[in-house]
């Protein structure tokens, strides 16, 4: 009789232990992670641990301030009023690397709430930590998961906040956010913000060995960073989802050491019959008139050919974004990457060769899009580069439609330049994705640096003519970019590619946005260019990288 635990919806593959190879292999596997720096210090991770006792103090402070607020006769309620401080993302999973983040989220009663968040918390957190220590604190108030971001002593913070209908909340190490009668009563930000902790807490629990899954996870992120398929906002999948692959070939394989759950990863997710969801355990009813994944009930949930998804209550698809382009391309990665890792197994290869970094721009495609968004204002620019690099993703659905367009596929970050133009004419052709007027701070390899002239000399000659002609004086100015490359594959025999449908499409989309309306579209531009695999930017290959050269031409 078999009394162990199941975990997950199907009985496992296997629950042969691991061969002493095996264990050899993992060991290889860990030795390169950790040659390839996705490992921190010792004193790196105590670093962090300091942090989070810091901020659990203010948060302490702050709920205490506003027992004290409402409740002025009732000494008892601020005298045992405590916040609970919970993290989730990388950190709370234990696969973070050096310089990310900690995904932090802070719990307080009910009488505290989101606006005492917004106004006591940033000002309390200075007052309370030490001079100096807390930098680039911005608070996002108006947005999807509300949120305060900063750096505390060099280390980024993403510090967001829920109340629970409670009165006071346990002091007791071990209470937690599991129970879902916990969401009663909160709003929609409230139930975003739960959320994330609540997701990662349940992973975390749905695993065999939290070990393993950990060494497995930290393995795929790192090869799906460097094949260009990590990244949410790009129609690939994010953080979560690849955890909650790793975590469900770690179910079917409970008693895997971490080599062999990467190297079944592959094969598993590769065959797997979407859209059959991945889930981690049966979805769970709750509390709440909250909608919960369902494709028999929600027509758009049919629409998901990747699903994935979260096991809290209430289960959301982690992989709406995905379409059939960006699955096509996650299907040969991994076909790639499963053929190496047999390879690997069988002691024939080193896992270096897994974690080899894509060829996206030296020989992936000849035909590329670029999508540049910029202004002549840094702060407009965040907003509005933001908004347009989400929604790259639909120029690339839009794309694909194209009948002479066989596939189309977004890479995973956009680059940021900034440029310094000193004519209304630099300006429109840094708009339109020149980089003759790249400042000086972007150019990053030696070679081909440009000389950067300050705001004087032949500045000021242009300015004195633009004067002489009778034309308004051109100050000098400095512009911000934000460019995004998609590779285009054509059909086979494809002639023309007239985009034009599908670049008003996607241009329509973007100026539709209320905030450009408002007040972004004196300075924000968005301009869609075709580039040849040659005429590419110098500064998005790395050093050791060969950029294509236009093929020469057969003498007649
Ligand atoms: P790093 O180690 O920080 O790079 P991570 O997995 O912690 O990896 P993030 O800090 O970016 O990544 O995100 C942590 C979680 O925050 C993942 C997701 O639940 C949530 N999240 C991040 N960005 C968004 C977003 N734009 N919308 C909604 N949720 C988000
Ligand atoms: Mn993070
Ligand atoms: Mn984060």
């Amino acid at each position: 009789m078999n009394f162990e635990k199941q975990y997950g919806v199907t009985p496992p593959l296997s629950t042969e232990m691991p061969t002493e190879e095996q264990r050899r292999a993992t060991d290889a596997l860990l030795e390169e992670l950790r040659q390839q720096g996705t490992f921190e210090s010792t004193a790196e991770t105590q670093k962090r641990f300091k942090v989070l006792e810091s901020l659990r103090l203010v948060a302490d402070a702050f709920v205490k301030r506003v027992a004290k607020e409402r409740a002025p006769d009732n000494p008892t309620l601020s005298k045992d009023a405590v916040a609970r401080v919970f993290t989730y993302g990388s950190f709370r999973l234990g696969v973070y690397m050096p310089g990310s983040d900690i995904d932090t989220l802070i719990v307080a009663p009910k009488y505290v709430t989101r606006e005492d968040y917004f106004r006591y918390f940033p000002e309390m957190l200075q007052a309370m930590s030490p001079p100096g220590s807390i930098t680039d604190l911005t608070s996002v108030e108006d947005t999807f998961v509300p949120i305060i971001k900063f750096e505390y002593s060099g280390i980024s913070i993403d510090l967001i906040f829920s109340r629970v209908l409670l009165t006071q909340l346990p002091a007791d190490e071990r209470w937690g956010l599991k129970d879902s009668n916990l969401l009663r009563g909160l709003d929609e930000p409230e139930l975003r913000s739960v959320n994330g902790t609540r997701v990662t807490d349940e992973i975390l629990s749905l695993v065999p060995e939290q070990r393993t899954f950990r060494d497995a996870l930290r393995a795929i992120k790192l090869w799906a960073q460097r094949r260009a398929i990590y990244a949410n906002i790009m129609g690939f999948p994010g953080g979560v989802a690849w955890a909650m692959m790793v975590a469900r070939v770690c179910q079917l394989y409970p008693k895997a050491t971490g080599a062999v759950i990467v190297s079944k990863f592959f094969g598993i997710i590769l065959r797997w019959p979407w859209p059959n969801p991945v889930l981690l355990k049966p979805i769970e009813d709750g509390p709440l008139p909250v909608r919960v994944w369902n494709p028999k009930v929600y027509r758009g949930d049919q629409f998901h050919i990747m699903p994935i998804i979260t096991p809290a209550y209430p289960s959301m698809c982690a992989t709406y974004n995905i379409s059939q382009s960006s699955l096509t391309i996650i299907k040969r990665e991994l076909e790639k990457a499963s053929e190496t890792a047999q390879m690997i197994m069988a002691s024939r290869q080193p896992w270096k060769n897994l974690f080899v970094k894509h060829t996206f721009f030296t020989s992936d495609f000849k035909y590329y899009i670029s999508v540049v968004s910029s202004s002549m204002d840094k702060e407009l620019q965040n907003v509005w580069s933001g908004f347009v690099e989400s929604k790259v993703r639909v120029l690339v659905q839009g794309l694909e439609r194209h009948q002479s367009i066989a596939l189309a596929r977004a890479f995973n970050k956009g680059y940021e330049r900034a440029h310094f133009c000193k004519t209304a004419a630099e300006v429109e052709a840094v708009q339109n994705g020149s980089l003759e007027y790249l400042k000086k701070e972007n150019v990053t390899s030696e070679g081909d640096e440009k000389p950067v002239e300050t705001v004087d000399g032949e500045a000021a000659k242009t300015v004195e003519a633009n004067i002489a002609d009778g034309a308004d004086p051109f100050e000098p100015t400095d512009v911000y970019t934000l460019t995004h490359y998609i590779g285009i594959e054509l059909v086979e025999g494809a002639k023309s590619l007239d985009l034009s449908y599908q670049v008003d499409e996607f241009k329509e989309l973007c100026f539709a946005w209320d905030k450009y309306k408002e007040k972004l579209s004196k300075t924000c531009k968005l301009s869609i260019q075709h580039v040849r695999n040659f005429g590419l930017p110098d500064d998005i290959f790395e050093a050791g990288e060969v950029k294509p050269t236009k093929a020469a031409r057969v003498p007649r």
